[in-house]
C-alpha cells in the first residue's frame, strides 16, 4: 500500500499535487483515474445531499484497553476511533490532520464512493505527509455498517479505525436501541509493533518446507521470533487460521476483564453491528443465551436468518436483531483458532452476576451463520445477467516464504485488471494456498453464488469463488487480502476502468 510514481503519472493524479510530479507531462492514461471527468460524473449521479463535516486527528497516543495501558497510534487519542454517523445521500466532509510522524490515508471500506476518496496512496491520492491536513469529501450513497481505517502499511494495526455507520431515512427494521460492536486483535504497544510483525513474518520461516500447522504453537528454538503463530487451527476456516500471536483481543477497545457493558430493559429489541478491525483474526461471535438473527451482510440487506454465531473475517460487517431475555450476558468474539476471546457485557439486570471472562457460551459451538444458506434481500438483489468479463484471481503464496501474491506476481501498481463501464464482472478468486483469505473489493459491493451482496468475503484454501457486480463507478480500485500482513507482503492487486470507457 505505498506510493508509486507510475501509477501517479499513468492515472495523471500527479496533476493533484506533487511539485516534482506536475512537472513532467503524463502519457495518456490507459485508466480512468481519480482525476477524470466521469469520477465527478459519477458523484453528481448519487445526487450529494446536505454536507456533514467530520475533523480528525491522527497522532500517538497513550490509550487504556482495560488496565492495559498502550502508547499506539490512534485518532483523537480513542481506540476505536469517535463512531460517524450520517444518513444515506449525505456528503461527508471529513479533515483529517496527521500528526503521526509518517504518511498516512484513510480509506472508507466498503463504500461505494467517488474514486479520489478512496484513500489508497499511490493510486487514488498523494500520501498525506507528516504535519500535514487533507479533507475527504464524498457522498455515502448506500445505508450500512462500515468503517474506516489507514491505507498506508500496517498502520491498520495499530489503533487507527472507527465505525461509519450510514443510517437508512427510511430504515424498514424496528429496534429499541443500537449497539456498535468492532473486534480486534491487538500487539502494538505490548509485544511490539506492527512493523516488528511484518518484519518478522517476511524473513519467513527457518526450517525450508517446513508446512505451517504441523508444528505446536510457541516460539521454538527453529529461530521463530516472538510474533509468529504456528497451529492456530480452525475447521470453519478450512485450516490455518491465522500467522500473528497476539496478547489482547478488544470488543470496542477493552480487553475482556475490563468489558464493555451495554445496558438495556428486558424485552428490548436490539439491533447490533458487528465490524472484524482486526490484522490477522477472524472471530467466532455469540451473545451468550441468545439466537441472532441476521439482517444485513457488509450493509446489505439479507432475508432475516437466525443463528447461533456468526464468523466474521477481518473486514466483513454483520448486523444482527435479537431480543434481550433478563439477565448479564456475555458477547463472546472467539478469537478462531487461537484459543482466546474478546468479549463484552449485555445486561438487562442491574443485579445478576456476569460470568468468568473466560466464560465460553455453547452458542459458539452451534449453527453458525454460512454465506451460502443467506439470501438477499429483494431490493439488493443484483438482476440476473451473465458476466461480459471473467477477471480471474489466483490467490498464491506460503507462509513458509511469506510470498502471498495475487496470480503469482507481488503487487506492482502497473498490473491493473481492465473492465469497462456498463459491464457485468466476474471476480473468480482461486485459492491456490493452504490458508484462508478475506478478499475485499473497493468501491462496489459484490454478489456472492447465493446473491447476498458483500465486499470482502472469506475464501476458503483450496477452493474457488465467484461474485458479480456491475462497472458503475469508474476510476482505480484495489482487490486485497484484509490480512494485513498479507496484504503487505503482496497479496493486493488493481482493478481498472479502461478509459476508452462510454
Ligand atoms: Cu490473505
Amino acid at each position: 500500500m505505498n506510493i508509486d510514481r507510475r501509477t501517479l503519472l499513468k492515472t495523471g493524479i500527479g496533476l493533484l499535487g506533487g511539485a516534482a510530479l506536475t512537472a513532467c507531462t503524463p502519457p495518456a492514461p490507459a485508466f480512468v483515474g481519480p482525476a477524470d471527468a466521469r469520477v465527478r460524473a459519477a458523484e453528481q449521479a448519487r445526487r450529494p445531499g446536505r454536507i456533514r463535516d467530520f475533523r480528525l486527528t491522527a497522532a500517538e497516543s497513550q490509550v487504556d484497553l482495560g488496565g492495559t495501558v498502550v502508547r499506539t497510534w490512534a485518532y483523537d487519542g480513542r481506540v476505536p476511533g469517535h463512531p460517524m454517523r450520517v444518513t444515506a445521500g449525505e456528503v461527508v466532509r471529513a479533515r483529517l490532520a496527521n500528526q503521526l510522524g509518517a504518511d498516512t490515508t484513510i480509506h472508507w471500506h466498503g463504500l461505494a464512493l467517488r474514486n479520489d476518496a478512496d484513500g489508497v496512496p499511490g493510486v487514488t491520492q498523494a500520501p498525506i505527509k507528516a504535519a500535514t491536513e487533507y479533507t475527504y469529501e464524498f457522498t455515502a450513497a448506500h445505508p450500512g455498517t462500515y468503517w474506516f481505517h489507514p491505507h498506508s502499511g500496517t498502520q491498520l494495526d495499530r489503533g487507527l479505525y472507527a465505525p461509519l455507520i450510514v443510517e437508512d431515512p427510511n430504515e424498514p427494521l424496528g429496534y429499541d436501541d443500537e449497539w456498535v460492536v468492532i473486534l480486534d486483535d491487538w500487539l502494538d504497544g505490548v509485544t511490539g509493533s506492527p512493523e516488528d510483525v511484518l518484519a518478522e513474518l517476511s524473513r519467513g520461516m527457518s526450517m525450508p518446507g517446513m508446512d505451517h500447522g504441523d508444528m505446536t504453537p510457541g516460539p521454538s528454538s527453529t529461530g521463530m521470533g516472538k510474533h509468529m503463530l504456528m497451529g492456530a487451527m480452525s475447521p470453519l476456516l478450512g485450516g490455518d487460521a491465522g500467522d500473528v500471536r497476539y496478547p489482547h483481543f478488544l470488543v470496542n477497545g477493552r480487553v475482556p476483564a475490563e468489558p464493555e457493558t451495554f445496558r438495556a430493559k428486558p424485552g428490548a429489541r436490539l439491533r447490533i453491528r458487528l465490524i472484524n478491525a482486526g490484522g490477522d483474526t477472524a472471530f467466532r461471535v455469540a451473545l451468550t443465551g441468545h439466537r441472532l438473527t441476521v439482517t444485513h451482510t457488509d450493509g446489505f440487506a439479507v432475508q432475516p436468518k437466525d443463528v447461533d454465531a456468526l464468523l466474521v473475517g477481518m473486514g466483513e460487517r454483520y448486523d444482527v436483531l435479537v431480543t434481550l431475555k433478563d439477565g448479564v450476558f456475555p458477547l463472546v468474539a472467539l478469537a478462531e483458532g487461537k484459543a482466546a476471546v474478546a468479549r463484552a457485557l449485555v445486561r438487562t439486570s442491574p443485579k445478576a452476576a456476569a460470568p468468568k471472562f473466560d466464560h465460553r457460551p455453547r452458542e459458539l459451538d452451534g449453527e453458525v451463520v454460512r454465506y451460502a444458506k443467506l439470501q438477499p434481500h429483494e431490493q439488493v438483489r443484483l438482476p440476473q445477467r451473465r458476466p461480459d468479463r471473467t477477471v480471474r484471481l489466483e490467490l498464491t503464496g506460503t507462509m513458509a516464504a511469506y510470498d502471498w501474491a495475487i496470480n503469482g506476481k507481488k503487487y506492482d501498481p502497473e498490473t491493473v485488471a481492465p473492465v469497462r463501464s456498463g459491464e457485468r464482472v466476474r471476480l473468480s478468486f482461486v485459492n491456490r494456498t493452504t490458508m484462508w483469505h478475506p478478499m475485499h473489493l473497493h468501491g462496489h459491493t459484490f454478489a456472492l453464488p447465493s446473491g447476498i451482496r458483500k465486499d470482502t468475503v472469506i475464501v476458503l484454501p483450496g477452493s474457488t469463488l465467484d461474485v458479480d457486480f456491475d462497472a458503475d463507478n469508474p476510476g482505480l480500485w484495489m482487490i486485497h487480502c484484509h490480512n494485513i500482513y498479507h496484504a503487505e507482503s503482496g497479496m493486493m492487486t488493481l482493478l481498472g476502468y479502461a478509459a476508452g470507457s462510454q
